[in-house]
């Protein structure tokens, strides 16, 4: 009988993918770009869900600001303004959401599958 040699590789391929973020500003040709001002990247606040909760609970934030809440708990959850201006999908375990606060408020918003977590973004200059 013939003797059958599978050659197989020895490590997994590994792919890594780079996610470039697809931040847009919006200069008009008018604008003046001083070349002595560093380049100041765009802000970004993180908030937890977990056990049933937003963390931190409350948090100000200068106007420009993009918030990422990430779903650490086992259940699905949604991020939801009471003025509607905002409202992720639901949220499964690992999943993130983000928004970006461009004017000053205050925003309260909850999660729509578990009224009763509630918390709040204020947006201040
Ligand atoms: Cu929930």
């Amino acid at each position: 009988m013939p003797t059958i040699i599978t050659k197989r590789p020895r490590a997994a391929t590994v792919v890594a993918l780079s996610f470039a973020a697809a931040l847009t500003f919006g200069a008009s040709a008018h604008d003046v770009v001083k070349a002595s001002s560093p380049t100041t990247p765009a802000p970004t606040q993180t908030i937890t869900i977990d056990k049933f909760a937003f963390t931190p609970n409350e948090i100000t934030v200068a106007p420009g600001t993009t918030v990422v809440w990430i779903n650490k708990d086992q259940t699905p959850h949604t991020v939801t303004a009471r003025d509607k201006s905002f409202h992720s999908a639901g949220m499964d375990t690992g999943d993130t959401y983000q928004y970006t606060f461009a004017k000053a408020g205050d925003f309260s918003y909850f999660c729509s599958m578990h009224p009763f977590m509630t918390a709040i973004v204020h947006v201040r200059k």
